[in-house]
C-alpha cells in the first residue's frame, strides 16, 4: 500500500516535471493499424539518413552521478542514477552536489573502446549527455566552470576524445542536452531560485547565460554532429525554444533535433522512454530504451536485457517503423560494465550476420508484432525474424493475399528453400526442427515486386500452435475507455501499457480474429482492478465463458475457462466486466492458446 500511494506521488511530480512529446494517449484507429509503406522507396536522404536508415544506436548517460552510481552517504538509492540527487532521490544540496567533482577522476575512460564497442554491437551512431539535469558539463565549458575539465581531478575533455573516437570508427555522433532541467544553475528548471549574491534568479538567467552558450560550445567544439537531443522541454516558452533551435540550425546545419525540445519542433519524434509501441507509427521516431533499469550507471543495477530481449526490442521496434536508441551508463572511472558489453558484442554479431533485417528496413506490412517474432522488409524480399521456433516445424503467417515466389530459410548468407502451402488465407511454413540459428532465425520471402500495404489482411489471427495476445489497442470498445497509461516502476522507470477501464452497463471490448483450426482453446485474461471481478467473453457463434477471479493492483493473468470456435474463419470475441469495481478493472489482453 505504502509502496502504491509512494508510486502515485512520484508519478504526479514526475509528470509534472516531464513532457511526453508525441504520445498520444489514443490513437486514430488508422494510425494505429499502421499503414507505413514496407518498401524502400520513402528512405529519406540528406541529414535523415543516418537516423532513417541506421535503425540502431548507442546512448550513453555518463556524468557526476556515475561517479556515486546510486549511492549516497552509504545508502542506496534505487531508480534511475542521473536523477540522485533530486528531492524524490537523495535530496543532495546543490554545493555539496558540486563539491562531488572534486572527486570525479575516471581515468579508465577510453573512447575508442566505447566507439569499437558501439560498432560491434552494430549501431551507428552514438548520442552521449553533455550535461544532464544536474547541470555539470562533461566536456570543457567556458561558459560555466562546473565542468569535467576545470572541476575535476581528471582535466580532460572526453567530448573531444568521444567525438574523434567515432569519426575515426565512422560512427556517427551526437550530444543530449538538458535544455530546460538544470538544478544547480541559478534559474534552471528545479534549480536554485538566487545568484550567489542573493538577487533573484528567472530562467532568462539560467537560458541566456548557460543554455545557449553551452550549446553554442557543444554546437562549435567537437566538428560536424549528427544529433543534438535536448530532454524534458517542461513548460519551456515558445519563443526561448525556437531560439534555441536557431542556434543549433546555424552552427550545425546537418544536426538532427529531437522532438523533445519541445514545441513540435524536432526533426523527429521522440516516444516514451523504455517503450517498443504496439502498432506501427508513420514518419522518423525513434524510441529509446536502456540496457538494464537505470539510464546512469548505478552499482546494483545488474538487470540487463539478454542479447535475445535487445534482438528483439530493436526488430520489433524496426518492424514498427522506428528507430532503436539503446544506453548504456559508463561508472564513476568510465567504464561500461562487463555484462552490458557482453551482450552488447553478441547481439552485434547476430547483426552483423543478417543486417538486412536492421539497416534500411522497412516496417511490418503486418503493423504488428506476430506470435513468434516480427516482420520487416527490403525491397522484393520480406524477412520473418522468429524469436520463438514452432516445437512443431509449423510457422504460421495469417492474411497474406500474394504469392511467395520462394522462401528460404536463412543461416547467415546460406539460404535453403523451405515448403509452405496456402490455406484459408494462412502460409504455413515448414521449418526443421531445431531453429536455425539464435538467438533468432529468419525466413525470407520473395515476391516478384514490394509487397504493399494492400497485400496483407491486418486481421488478427488466431495461432494454432502458440498463444495469441489480443491486446487492448486491438480492440474495438463500446461504452468503455481505452487508453495508454503509464507508471513508475521504480523511480524513473517508466512502464506502459494499453488498457480498457471506465466499464459501465453495456460495455464492452470487440476482437475480430481469425480462426484457422477451429476446436477448444484455453482463455486467460490480463487485467488489474481490486477485489473480485466477473467478467464475461462471449464469440459470435455462441461459445461463452463466464468465471469469477481475484484482481491485484498490478497487472496479472487469470485462467477464464476454455472457449470453443466451431467452424474456421473470422469470428468477434466479445469481453464485458459482469461484476466488480467498474473504474479499477483495467483489461490489458485477452490470451488464447491451443489446449494440446
Ligand atoms: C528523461 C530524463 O529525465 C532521464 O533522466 C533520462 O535522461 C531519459 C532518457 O529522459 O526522462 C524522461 C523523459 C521523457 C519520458 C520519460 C522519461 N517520456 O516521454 O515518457
Amino acid at each position: 500500500m505504502k509502496a502504491g500511494i509512494f508510486t502515485i506521488i512520484v508519478t504526479v511530480i514526475m509528470a509534472g516535471i516531464f513532457i511526453y512529446p508525441a504520445m498520444s494517449q489514443h490513437e486514430p484507429m488508422n494510425e494505429m493499424w499502421g499503414s507505413s509503406s514496407p518498401s524502400n522507396e520513402a528512405l529519406k536522404a540528406g541529414k535523415e539518413k543516418l537516423f532513417d536508415q541506421g535503425n540502431y544506436a548507442m546512448f550513453i548517460h555518463w556524468g557526476l552521478y556515475s561517479h556515486l552510481g546510486g549511492k549516497w552517504k552509504g545508502r542506496t538509492y534505487y531508480g534511475i542514477g542521473e536523477w540522485i540527487m533530486n528531492k524524490n532521490m537523495a535530496n543532495i544540496p546543490v554545493e555539496e552536489y558540486k563539491e562531488i567533482a572534486k572527486e570525479f577522476n575516471p581515468v579508465s575512460f577510453d573512447a575508442r573502446a566505447i566507439a569499437r564497442l558501439a560498432k560491434d554491437a552494430g549501431m551507428k551512431y552514438i548520442i552521449i549527455t553533455s550535461k544532464h539535469h544536474d547541470g555539470f558539463a562533461m566536456f570543457h565549458s567556458k561558459a560555466d566552470p562546473f565542468n569535467i575539465v576545470d572541476a575535476t581531478p581528471f582535466g580532460r575533455d572526453p567530448m573531444k576524445e568521444l567525438a574523434a573516437a567515432c569519426r575515426e570508427e565512422g560512427l556517427g555522433f551526437g550530444f543530449y542536452y538538458s535544455h530546460n532541467q538544470d538544478w544547480t544553475a541559478p534559474g534552471g528548471s528545479g534549480g536554485p531560485g538566487f545568484h550567489p549574491d542573493g538577487s533573484p534568479a528567472t530562467f532568462e538567467d539560467y537560458f541566456y547565460k548557460k543554455c545557449i552558450p553551452q550549446v553554442r560550445e557543444i554546437c562549435t567544439n567537437y566538428g560536424p554532429i549528427d544529433f543534438v537531443w535536448f530532454d524534458t522541454p517542461g513548460n519551456m516558452k515558445k519563443e526561448l525554444v525556437v531560439e534555441l533551435v536557431k542556434v543549433v540550425r546555424e552552427l550545425q546545419p546537418g544536426a538532427m533535433l529531437n522532438s523533445r525540445i519541445g514545441h513540435n519542433m524536432g526533426d523527429y519524434a521522440s516516444k516514451g522512454d523504455m517503450e517498443v509501441p504496439p502498432v506501427n507509427i508513420e514518419g522518423l521516431w525513434e524510441t529509446c530504451d536502456t540496457n538494464n533499469d537505470s539510464w546512469s550507471y548505478a552499482w546494483y543495477d545488474n538487470n540487463f536485457k539478454n542479447p535475445k530481449e535487445i534482438l528483439n526490442r530493436l526488430v520489433s521496434t524496426v518492424a514498427r517503423g522506428g528507430t532503436y536508441l539503446f544506453n548504456v551508463g559508463p561508472d564513476g572511472q568510465g567504464q561500461i560494465p562487463e555484462i552490458g558489453q557482453r551482450f552488447l558484442r553478441e547481439t552485434g554479431k547476430w547483426i552483423q550476420k543478417y543486417p538486412q533485417i536492421v539497416y534500411a528496413a522497412g516496417s511490418s506490412p503486418w503493423g504488428r508484432a506476430l506470435p513468434w517474432g516480427d516482420v520487416t522488409t527490403k525491397d522484393q524480399s520480406v524477412f520473418l525474424t522468429i524469436f520463438d521456433w514452432p516445437q512443431d516445424g509449423k510457422l504460421y503467417l495469417p492474411g497474406l493475399k500474394k504469392e511467395i515466389v520462394s522462401a528460404s530459410l536463412l543461416q547467415g548468407s546460406l539460404k535453403t528453400n523451405i515448403s509452405f502451402e496456402t490455406k484459408q488465407g494462412w502460409t504455413i511454413f515448414d521449418l526443421p526442427c531445431q531453429p536455425a540459428d539464435a538467438p533468432a532465425s529468419v525466413v525470407e520471402l520473395s515476391f516478384d515486386s514490394a509487397l504493399q500495404p494492400d497485400d496483407v489482411d491486418k486481421t488478427l489471427g488466431l495461432s494454432p500452435n502458440s498463444e495469441s495476445q489480443l491486446l487492448a489497442v486491438f480492440a474495438e470498445v463500446n461504452g468503455a475507455e481505452s487508453k495508454t497509461i503509464r507508471w513508475m516502476e521504480k523511480f524513473g522507470e517508466w512502464k506502459h501499457v494499453s488498457q480498457i477501464s471506465k466499464w459501465s452497463k453495456g460495455s464492452f471490448a470487440a476482437w475480430t480474429l481469425d480462426v484457422l483450426e477451429p476446436g477448444y482453446y484455453n482463455l486467460e485474461l490480463r487485467y488489474k482492478g481490486s477485489g473480485k471481478l466477473v467478467w464475461n467473453i462471449t464469440t459470435d457463434e455462441g461459445g461463452t465463458v463466464q468465471n469469477q477471479q481475484a484482481s491485484t493492483e498490478k497487472y496479472h493473468q487469470y485462467a477464464m475457462g476454455i472457449l470453443e470456435f466451431k467452424k474456421p474463419g473470422k469470428h468477434v470475441i466479445n469481453v464485458s466486466l459482469v461484476e466488480g469495481d467498474p473504474e479499477a478493472s483495467s483489461l490489458e489482453a485477452i490470451i488464447l492458446y491451443p489446449i494440446n
